[in-house]
């Protein structure tokens, strides 16, 4: 039988703007939403509209006294302390209501799959990964991808598996369960030394009960696609297999790719659609084919996260675009009305993801990030 995917979306999701000149543009939805329409992804998909997540669901992460100042924030903005008020997160008007939306949107998409409507749930809002229990960090307010975990653990689920695929490490997830076993946490990122924030070292493995279901996976900047994809299949297949997960749940940010200002990956559309791809045959393999898909970041906000996005919805619908297909004329002309950036003119690079331009010595430094992480993870 087909699977049964649930779409999360409301226009509203578009009024989590952080500040006019910030990186996270919510255009990158809209553009999204936008293409994949117009190609005919979601014909006929019904989208879910969420409610903000109550704070029951967001104190199962976050404490009382953050909420407080999140909601505060706007009105009495000096001195709150938490992280808020910093060119990273800057204070906003509605800033909880936006936040607790985009939180709400992950644990309505978890709870389709819990209460059996769906197989496979998205919410493209999601995957702000950073935030703490009691502060804002990198972008992310609330923890939208902890709290649908969590909500998931409350419901009883057992084994959760966690794989970010984002440049950045997602740390504020697994801080969150860094001494739990039921929740196994998986990063792929830009190496510590050379990106924010810093952490998700080999050796950042879990503590007490969670020692061994945290695992990180350094890269060298300027991995490319085959480098990315060689160092995900020597350890995140094995990983699932063995854990065997009641849901995947991932975080597929696109600030992987080489257009993206804000890290030094070199990956393409082609491999990012490549990772969807084996991504939702983990899901299949190894999680009884539930998985909850998050977004995260990307901030080629014209060129990079509706084509990568686009596949990235066609993949969880089971209705993979081609890469060859053109770009429709009444987006471009749209996009062409909102940057002066050339744009692109299919859903491809060119490029096969399985193929290495690199040399030996590349080929090197990559193995030898992969065997950093397998001697952490498999002793
Ligand atoms: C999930 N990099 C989030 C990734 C969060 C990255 C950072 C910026 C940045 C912020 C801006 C801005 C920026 C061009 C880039 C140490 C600092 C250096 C702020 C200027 N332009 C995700 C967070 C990271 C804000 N933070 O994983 C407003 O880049 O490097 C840092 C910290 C201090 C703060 N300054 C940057 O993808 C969603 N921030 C322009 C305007
Ligand atoms: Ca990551
Ligand atoms: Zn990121």
């Amino acid at each position: 039988m087909s699977p049964r995917t649930s779409v999360v979306w409301t226009p509203d999701f578009l009024s989590y703007q952080l500040s006019d000149d910030h990186p996270l543009n919510p255009v990158r939805l809209d553009l999204t939403m936008r293409l994949a329409t117009q190609l005919g992804v979601l014909d006929g998909v019904e989208t879910l509209a969420p409610e903000p997540a109550t704070d029951e669901d967001l104190t199962r992460v976050h404490t009382p006294s953050y909420l407080t100042a999140v909601r505060s924030a706007p009105h009495e903005p000096w001195g709150v302390g938490h992280g808020l008020g910093t060119d990273d997160n800057p204070i906003f008007l509605g800033m909880h209501e936006a936040s607790a939306l985009i939180a709400g949107g992950s644990v309505l998409a978890a709870r389709a799959i819990a209460e059996g409507r769906a197989d496979r749930a998205v919410n493209l809002a999601g995957g702000l990964h950073h935030a703490m229990a009691d502060r804002a960090a990198g972008f992310c307010v609330y923890n939208d991808c902890s709290v649908a975990i969590a909500w998931l653990l409350e419901q009883g689920y057992e084994r959760i598996a966690y794989v970010d695929v984002d440049v950045h490490h997602g740390d504020g997830v697994q801080a969150a369960f860094y001494d739990d076993p039921r929740v196994m946490t998986i990063s792929m990122h830009q190496h510590p030394l050379t990106l924010w924030p810093g952490t998700g070292w080999p050796g950042e493995y879990g503590k007490g009960d969670g020692a061994g279901y945290a695992v990180n996976v350094p890269l060298p900047p300027g991995t490319g696609d085959a480098g990315w994809l060689r160092a995900f299949h020597a350890v995140v297949p094995s990983l699932l297999e063995s854990f065997r997960p009641q849901v995947l749940v991932t975080e597929c940010g696109a600030d992987t790719h080489s257009d993206d200002p804000l890290a030094n990956l070199e990956l393409s559309i082609d491999g990012q659609r490549a990772i969807y791809h084996s991504l939702r045959d983990l899901a299949e393999r190894t999680a009884g084919g539930k998985w909850l898909v998050l977004g995260g970041g990307g901030y080629s906000l014209f060129r990079v996260v509706p084509r990568s996005w686009t596949h990235l919805l066609a993949t969880a619908l089971d209705r993979d675009v081609d890469p060859a297909r053109p770009l429709p004329a009444d987006w471009v002309a749209h996009a062409a009305g909102l940057t002066r950036h050339p744009l692109p003119t299919a859903m491809t690079d060119g490029h096969d993801p399985s193929f290495t331009p690199w040399g030996d010595d590349v080929a090197e430094r990559v193995d030898s990030a992969i065997l950093e992480t397998r001697r952490a993870v498999f002793p």
